[in-house]
């Protein structure tokens, strides 16, 4: 294998642990704490939780390791979309289990859940883990998003899981993947079949997190590579000063990755999904609130600035929403043949007038034409449009022009509008784990396997006090029926781990608001620079904006 310079490197990497769980496998010790209950719909999650609801919260300890010794052979997987640190969940899981027993074994299940279905894994040995430590990417395994939901695939689990001697299953994913995992839990448990699920929070988009988990892994290092490109745009937009960028970040829903951005590079405009809901704003009050940043700057000869587009956005908008959902009803089923079937676009057109309602052909028609294609074009195998294909960013700079353009002409803009267009999402998603990333990593995946040694099932392996040192962290593990609660979700109510969404009253959001109106009107840009894994504590472990201003630090 050819290797880089940093890789090289980086297979050195000793990641930190929290200081509790340092002191060698046996001086771990359990502590359990409260008796959980989930966070709304208790009666219904209890009902539909009956083996593994109510369980209480554990913190590991310093003191004698009393887990019952058995031999241990874990499955894993990893589910979803890529987040960096991935590699190091599976690393520190190992290394826990080998230092435990030697005896123990890692099965590695291959392209995430389908591996567990159709019985596709390896096993792990040292080898395999060291050429993957501290590196970026799924690609040890894999990952897949086949949703492991229904009790007939249940079964095929427990089968394979019985064939291979699986003793536990841990699923490394966001908050779709370990609702999942609570319901495999409890299945298991239901059957008797003492087999235990743990689960491990990860997602770049940030949205697993809550009172117990502080942060989903790869967040940190996802946000750090974008905000790097974003300041080098910045620079390079207050260099040339002839540019408009216009940047959509990932966050498939919640705009937390958009806002940790803001936070590091301070940006003229960051649109932020759940103010814009919350505020209920048309397309048009965005439009002009980015145009008249543009109008003011452009009128004292600063023709260049950078806007940041979450690309979730567009769902979060009530008009467009609902423009969305009556083209899914007019796509639905075998209309979509035919709309397909007709000769041009003059004719679709003529087509998607009569289906829709005034008011979301009125939304449909202000879209620039690219976009209005985009909505018929791109769609999933259900038919659906496939809103994270929107190019938003194209929609809200071809807008902006549009209006500036009526300005011009009413002789109140007087400046140049050139733009350039940026998607940061796959950039980031496999990137080198920061230091922080491959230490939490590390140290989720270690305490996971301290989970299953002490024998708990349905808890996600939880580390926090993770704004301090790693030093300080706490490692344990928290019932995942806690984070639960009910959703309609197609059509049918159903027990869901709660999507965190960014709060609008919360300090990460005000922190941005408070000096959101200087950012879009002076060049208050900050250059984050790229993520450094070796030099000063202080330069290269520190964690995000959001999560040190949700920790009331600055
Ligand atoms: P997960 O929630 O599964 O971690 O994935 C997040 C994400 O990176 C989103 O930001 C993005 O919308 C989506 O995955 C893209 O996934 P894909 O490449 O599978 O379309």
């Amino acid at each position: 294998m050819n290797l880089s310079p940093l890789q090289k490197a980086r297979y050195e990497y000793q990641p930190k642990l929290p200081g509790m769980l340092r002191n060698g496998i046996a001086e771990i010790s359990v502590q359990e704490g409260a008796a959980t209950q989930s966070v709304a719909d208790q009666d219904k999650i209890k009902a539909l939780f009956p083996n593994t609801y109510g369980k209480k919260e554990v913190t590991f300890v310093k003191g004698k390791n009393t887990s019952v010794a058995k031999k241990q052979v874990v499955g894993v997987i990893l589910s979803g979309g890529q987040a960096p640190g991935g590699h190091n969940v599976i690393s520190g899981l190992y290394d826990a289990l080998k230092a435990t027993n030697s005896e123990n074994v890692l099965l590695g299940f291959k392209g995430g859940p389908d591996g567990l279905l159709n019985n596709d894994y390896i096993t792990f040995d040292d080898e395999k883990i060291n050429a993957y430590r501290n590196t970026g990417g799924f690609d040890i395994i894999g990952s897949g998003r086949t949703k492991l939901e229904k009790e007939s695939q249940f079964d095929i689990v427990a089968e394979n899981a019985k064939k291979n001697g699986l003793t536990a299953i841990v699923i490394i994913g966001g908050d779709d993947s370990n609702t999942n995992a609570a319901t495999l839990a409890e299945y298991m448990a239901k059957k008797g079949t003492g087999i235990q699920v743990i689960g491990c929070p990860k997602t770049i988009d940030g949205d697993l997190k809550n009172e117990d988990i502080e942060a989903s892994f790869g967040f940190d290092t996802a946000t750090k590579t974008y905000s790097e490109l974003i300041g080098n745009i910045e620079r390079d937009a207050n260099s040339a000063k002839k540019y408009w960028h216009f940047i959509k970040v990932m966050g498939r829903s919640a705009s937390h990755v958009a806002l940790e951005c803001a936070l590091e590079t301070q940006p003229n405009i960051c649109l932020i999904g759940e103010e814009v809901a919350a505020k209920k704003m048309s397309i048009a009050q965005i439009t002009n609130y980015i145009a008249d940043a543009v109008e003011t700057r452009g009128n004292k000869k600063e023709n260049f600035g950078v806007a940041i587009i979450p690309e979730g956005i567009v769902e979060f908008i009530p008009e467009f929403s609902a423009l969305i959902a009556e083209i899914n009803d007019l796509l639905a089923g075998e209309k979509t043949d035919k709309f397909n079937a007709l000769p041009d676009w003059n004719a679709k057109y003529d087509f998607i007038k009569k289906g829709l309602t005034a008011e979301s052909f009125k939304v449909f028609d202000i879209l620039p034409q690219g976009i209005q294609q985009q909505l018929f074009l791109e769609r999933d195998p259900h038919g659906n449009v496939q809103v994270s294909l929107i190019e938003s960013e194209k929609l809200f700079s071809e807008l902006v022009k549009n209006e500036l353009a009526k300005r011009k002409a009413a002789g109140t803009y007087k400046g140049k509008f050139g733009i350039q267009h940026h998607f940061f999402g796959y950039e980031g998603r496999c990137a080198f784990p920061s230091n922080f990333d491959a230490d939490y990593c590390y140290s989720l995946g270690y305490n996971a396997f301290m989970l299953i040694q002490y024998g708990f099932n349905g808890y996600l392996s939880k580390v926090s006090n993770i704004a301090k040192p790693a030093e300080e962290w706490v490692a344990g593990g928290m019932p995942i029926t806690k984070m639960m609660n009910m959703e309609r979700r197609n059509g049918e109510d159903k027990p869901v781990i709660r999507k965190a969404l960014v709060e609008l009253d919360g300090e990460p959001f005000k922190f941005f608001a408070k000096h959101r109106e200087e950012w879009a009107v002076n060049t208050c840009f900050t250059y984050p620079g790229a993520i450094q894994y070796y030099g000063p504590a202080e330069v290269c472990d520190l964690t995000t904006r959001t999560l040190f201003l949700e920790k009331g630090q600055n």
